[in-house]
């Protein structure tokens, strides 16, 4: 799979892109993850990516010619391009599984006030928001997508988790999890953990998510995850 990144800020994603799965997947090649910066397509002497509002108004907005050049240059045809943005619709594990099984996509980061419509208009397949809250703009937004995609790559998660992932999709949130010490600063695990009665413990793990569920997310209870 193939992931380009267009953005003002490329430098954001060196720590997210080279840690952990994502690092470990690029290595064994099953993504290609490619960021460019959208700057070294202006010509002018100042480097300028945006400009101020026509009709006025705060903010700046990233101008369209940059962001042409840039799509034109790097892109592949046929790739969809895909804007991160506030008015986008929300990130879903559905959407991220979509994604996970296209050859490639690309993400435009906004950042400021947003893009000039007219890049919108002609260049943008799909626009995606990851929730309500304001941000800086979409490059923290593009990684959370990156991430939630790489890792429903075919081959990028171990063969447990993996099977796991394809066996079922529960619609509850995760029971707690303990490791060793089986006493910590006089807080111990939970008896049954202990007791080698696998019926027992399913048992328990089940009403502790269903409980968790009830509380914190009684929503999940009609739909994605
Ligand atoms: C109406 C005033 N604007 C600033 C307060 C709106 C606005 C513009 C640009 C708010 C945030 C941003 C920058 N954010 C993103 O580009 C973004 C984002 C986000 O802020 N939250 C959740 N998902 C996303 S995806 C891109």
């Amino acid at each position: 799979m193939r992931i380009d990144i267009l953005t003002l800020f490329p430098q954001m994603f060196a720590g997210p892109l080279s840690e952990s799965m994502i690092k470990l997947a690029r290595e064994r090649g099953l993504v290609d993850v490619r960021l460019h910066d959208i700057r070294d397509y202006t010509h002018d002497k100042h480097r300028t990516a945006d400009d101020r509002p026509f009709g006025g108004g705060p903010g700046m907005v990233l101008k369209p010619e940059p962001i042409f050049e840039c799509v034109e240059a790097v892109v592949p045809q046929g790739t969809p391009l895909i804007y991160m943005t506030p008015q986008g619709r929300p990130l879903t594990q559905a959407k991220a599984g979509e994604l996970a099984g296209l050859e490639g996509f690309a993400l435009l980061c906004g950042h400021y006030e947003g893009v000039d419509e007219r890049v919108r208009e002609a260049l943008v397949a799909e626009e995606i928001s990851i929730g309500d809250y304001v941000l800086t703009g979409g490059e923290l937004p593009a990684m959370v997508l990156v991430d939630a995609v790489v890792r429903l790559v075919p081959g990028v998660l171990g063969d447990e988790e993996s099977a796991q992932q394809e066996s079922f999709s529960p619609k509850n949130l995760d029971c707690p999890h303990y490791t060793r010490p089986e006493v910590f600063r006089g807080r111990r695990v939970p008896e049954v953990l202990l007791s080698g009665n696998h019926g027992e413990i399913a048992r328990w793990r089940r009403e502790q998510a269903e409980k968790r569920t009830q509380e914190r997310r009684p929503d999940l209870t009609n739909g994605e995850f």
